[in-house]
């Protein structure tokens, strides 16, 4: 048995693209059949910008069973929405008062987040407390993000440092981790740009619940480069070599090994591979979104989920309450 712990939460916002699922969704499942493993749907981190109520409550349902279909097992992995469990906002309060103004302002995804908007809630500016205390609760060793996540953890970190020089070992040091391949697709109408829920190109990113035929043409006129060799290489040709990370991610193939099986074939051909393979992977993948969904599990899975994420996060409160001096009852 692992002493690994991995904590992950996706916000219930936007529509879940095949860039989430290759960089996020399908690391956790890759990694569930060893140590504790703890996933959760992070509501609350979605109020930080403004969201409409019903449409949030649908997301972090669509949202749960998208994860469940991608293959995270509620046998062997905690699934949970993070507002069922009051920890989180208790000991992220807590953090608020451990971190400082200047350390939160440092943060790019505020500053992107909140660049030219007219209203900006302290929510946003505070966000990474609240994921601090997330990973914290549950003496989380490894948080497997993709590469825009790595300096909330870092900060993590610094939180949980400040209180154990201050108050003794409490918290456990959480590593980002990052995957080597799949970590960043990108845009299929601009290679250079992430693939991105909120890019306002619909014809950017292909959704995991989207018409696979609809999805097949996106494919088919995904931006490629000059010349009419398949080959990795993204400097010169990051469309294609794009296409090419997404089929040997859908495929199981190496990429070096699909360079060698399309050497000699034409833009086309290749694409047309990259449509059969996104195409068969959506298909396969709505089949079980659709059974999961219409199961009526749903509810009882984040329930189970939940009981078990509180039994671990609760002592841990308990504990950080004591040291700061709070009158236990
Ligand atoms: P937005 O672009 O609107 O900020 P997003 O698509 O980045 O949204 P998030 O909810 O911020 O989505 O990310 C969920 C997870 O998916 C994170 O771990 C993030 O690093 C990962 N992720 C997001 N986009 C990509 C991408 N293009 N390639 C690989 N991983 C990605
Ligand atoms: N900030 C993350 C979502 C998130 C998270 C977490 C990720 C909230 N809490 C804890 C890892 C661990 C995002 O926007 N992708």
């Amino acid at each position: 048995m692992n002493n690994k712990i991995v904590f992950s939460g996706i916000q219930p916002s936007g529509n879940l693209h095949i860039g989430n699922y290759i960089g996020a969704v399908r690391q956790w499942v890759k990694g569930q059949n060893d140590g504790l493993n703890i996933f959760c749907v992070v509501d609350m981190h979605a109020i930080t910008v403004p969201q409409d109520p019903k449409t949030l409550a649908e997301k972090t349902r669509e949202i749960s069973a998208i994860i469940l279909a991608a293959g995270i097992d509620p046998d062997k992995s905690l699934l949970f929405v993070q507002s069922h469990n009051p920890d989180h906002a208790n000991l992220g309060w807590v953090l608020n008062c451990y971190l400082s103004m200047g350390q939160l302002n440092r943060m790019i995804q505020y500053k992107e987040k909140s660049d030219g908007k007219d209203f900006v809630s302290v929510g946003l500016f505070d966000y990474p407390a609240l994921m601090a205390a997330d990973i914290l609760l549950y003496g989380t060793t490894e948080v497997p993000v993709g590469e825009d996540q790595k300096q909330h953890v870092e900060l993590t970190r610094d939180a949980a440092q400040k209180f154990n020089s201050k108050y003794g070992q409490t918290f456990v040091m959480p590593a980002p981790v990052i995957p080597k391949e799949g970590g960043r697709v990108m845009s299929l109408v601009d290679p250079l740009k992430k693939m991105s829920k909120s890019d306002p190109n619909p014809n950017g990113a292909i959704g995991l619940l989207e018409d696979p035929k609809s999805a097949r043409k996106k494919i088919m006129s995904a931006v490629t480069d000059s010349g009419s060799e398949v080959k990795y290489d993204w400097e010169n040709k990051p469309g294609i070599s794009n296409l090419l990370e997404i089929l040997s991610q859908f495929s199981d193939v190496s990429v070096t090994e699909l360079e060698k099986k399309f050497a000699g074939q034409n833009y086309g051909q290749f694409k047309t591979a990259v449509a059969d393979e996104v195409e068969k992977f959506l298909i396969g993948f709505q089949k079980k979104y659709a059974e999961i969904s219409g199961s009526g599990k749903l509810d009882n899975i984040l329930k189970a989920g939940v009981q078990k994420a509180y039994q671990i996060s609760h002592p841990k409160l308990l504990e950080a309450y004591k040291k700061v001096g709070f009158l236990g009852q």
